[in-house]
């Protein structure tokens, strides 16, 4: 008799683990030859959910708990580990434990095992699969997973999200685990695992899936945050296999503030180009008078998204009036420092053209983008050091 255990990781569903631990265990009647059991890995969920599990694993014994630290990388990662140490599985499974997977999808990735694979990947973008979100999260999950086949590869894998995945032991074991940035609090495992189990020389299919909108609960994944890691780890992804060994990563994660700020500030550029166009066009206003607006306009969203995103786990002593005259002012001085920057260049080389053979590219267009590293790093010191400032951090007076 083999044995197939599945990772359940937890983290509030209280009002799921039961039915769906039940729902994972009856699927051993579509396994012949296969003892299933379930291991189910909670985060200390406040709704008690790590409660319950324990008195089912003390009532059943195909049903193990485990509780860990908070991220799903933690859970996976330690729930395999305790799962290869203790229970011995001969094909390793894991499962959301929201019921947003249909469970029958555990027999057929178990079969792919079977099949000769090392490693079987629950896929809502194959042939057969469906993703029955909401428009908004469909887009999300899509776009997360082609920008990782697209940057990260490999390219014949589609569905780089979701957790629905069987795997052997050997391949486990096989996994750089040192390299696998499983520790993150965001859901990056998902990609990095995939990423890390071809690295380690896994023969793999996509299984066709239906992922279903949840009933119960609420998703945990933190998108704006989920995106900007997978987009910095399919970056490093890409320059490891070009055989460039830069922790692109692990550093952008260092730097995570200043490029988020610059996030922002790229997108606050974008905007102002939007509405200085869309000002002129619509209401003919002169091109100085709609430059202003437009600049207002891309101050304020600035300030908005740093606000709820940048620097939202500051702890500052200004209320959000102060905040706000604070990024106004340190913004307009920005933007006088990058005119100054832009008559000084003018004036030094004025008004000529560097000719490609194709085209002709106008200087001026140099002027402009000289101005985006020093106005960047004059508006991020000064809003991180004083528009929101950690209040723990006292500047001192001698
Ligand atoms: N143990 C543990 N499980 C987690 C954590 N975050 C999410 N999960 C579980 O991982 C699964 C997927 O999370 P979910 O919030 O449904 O994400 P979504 O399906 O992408 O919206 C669910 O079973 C969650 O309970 C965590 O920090 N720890
Ligand atoms: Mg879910």
């Amino acid at each position: 008799m083999r044995k197939v255990v599945v990772v359940l990781p937890t983290f509030n569903e209280k009002d799921n683990i039961e039915k769906f631990t039940n729902e994972v265990l009856a699927q051993e009647k579509n396994l012949s030859g296969y003892r299933v059991e379930v291991l189910i890995v909670d985060s200390h969920s406040p709704d008690g959910t790590g409660d319950i599990a324990k008195k089912m694993a003390a009532r059943n014994p195909r049903i193990h708990f485990l509780s860990v630290g908070k991220g799903l990388g933690v859970a996976l990662i330690e729930g395999h580990k305790y799962s290869i140490k203790h229970l011995k599985p001969d094909v390793m499974a894991q499962l959301d434990a929201d019921g947003q997977v249909e469970v029958a999808i555990i027999p057929k990735l178990v079969k792919t095992i079977d099949e000769g694979y090392d490693l079987a990947i629950g896929s809502r973008f194959v042939e057969g699969g469906k993703n029955n979100l909401s428009l908004s999260r469909q887009i999300f999950s899509a776009g997360s997973s082609f920008v990782s086949r697209v940057i990260m590869g490999p390219w014949s894998v589609k569905e780089f999200g979701n957790s629905a995945r069987a795997f052997t032991p050997e391949l486990f074991r096989k996994i750089n685990l040192e390299r696998l940035p499983w520790k993150e609090k965001t859901f990056i495992i998902q990609p990095a695992f995939l990423n890390e189990a071809i690295i380690a020389g896994a023969k793999y299919k996509e299984i066709p899936l239906v992922f279903k909108n949840r009933a119960e609960g609420y998703s945990k994944n933190k998108i704006i945050n989920y995106s900007y890691d997978v987009f910095t780890y399919a970056i490093d992804a890409r320059l490891n296999k070009w055989g460039i060994n830069f922790p692109f990563f692990k550093a952008t994660r260092r730097a995570k503030t200043l490029i988020k700020f610059a996030i922002v500030g790229f997108t606050g550029t974008l905007i102002d180009f939007a509405f200085y166009k869309f000002f002129i066009w619509n209401f003919g206003l002169p091109p100085a008078t709609s430059k202003g607006f437009s600049t207002e306009i891309a101050i304020l969203s600035n300030f908005t998204f740093n606000n709820i995103w940048t620097f939202r786990h500051r702890k500052t002593s200004k209320n959000l009036w102060q905040r706000f005259v604070s990024f106004q002012l340190v913004s307009l001085v920005g933007l006088g420092i990058a005119v100054i920057i832009v008559k000084v260049l003018d004036s030094t080389f004025g008004n000529g053209f560097i000719d490609l053979g194709f085209r002709k590219i106008a200087y001026n267009n140099f002027y402009f983008f000289a101005t985006i590293p020093p106005v960047l790093i004059w508006n991020f010191v000064v809003n991180h050091f004083f528009t929101w400032r950690h209040e723990d951090d006292p500047i001192e007076v001698t």
